[in-house]
């Protein structure tokens, strides 16, 4: 059957009641101790969690042509014209560079595009990813 909502995709609490403060099921219960009813306070807590998330960065090199480099950074990691050349300045002059921050599978992904990209092209351009 077509399920239409998936909870591993969910990113908010199932309802907004979920997370208010609950008592036990049956409220106001006796202890059996002649003493005061008593109630448990509960609280749930929403379980979304921050992804890990990863830089991609390039490296510099004496070889790989500067127009090559910011065309992967247009290509690859949708950067205009200007902040390529930025990007690709700031490497060639500091020797490493953030391309952008993702996901472990995009970066991942990102980077084997990249390395790919230059070896089909015989340039030595490296691309890694580092755990932010
Ligand atoms: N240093 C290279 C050159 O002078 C340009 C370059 C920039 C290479 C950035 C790689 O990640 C890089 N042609």
């Amino acid at each position: 059957m077509l399920q239409l909502t998936d909870k591993a995709y969910s990113t908010a609490p199932a309802t907004t009641a979920a997370s208010a403060p609950r008592m036990s099921n049956d409220e106001n219960r006796n202890t059996g101790t002649g003493g005061p009813a008593t109630s448990v306070i509960t609280k749930v807590k929403p379980k979304t969690k921050r992804p890990n998330l990863y830089r991609v960065l390039i490296l510099n090199d004496d070889y790989t042509p500067m127009e090559f480099v910011v065309h992967v950074l247009e290509k690859f990691f949708q950067k205009d014209a200007e902040a390529a050349t930025k990007i690709m300045l700031h490497v060639h002059h500091h020797g490493i560079g953030e391309c952008g921050v993702f996901t472990y599978e995009i970066a991942e992904t990102k980077v084997t595009q990249v390395m790919d990209f230059a070896r089909k092209h015989q340039h030595p351009l490296q691309c890694v990813m580092e755990k932010k």
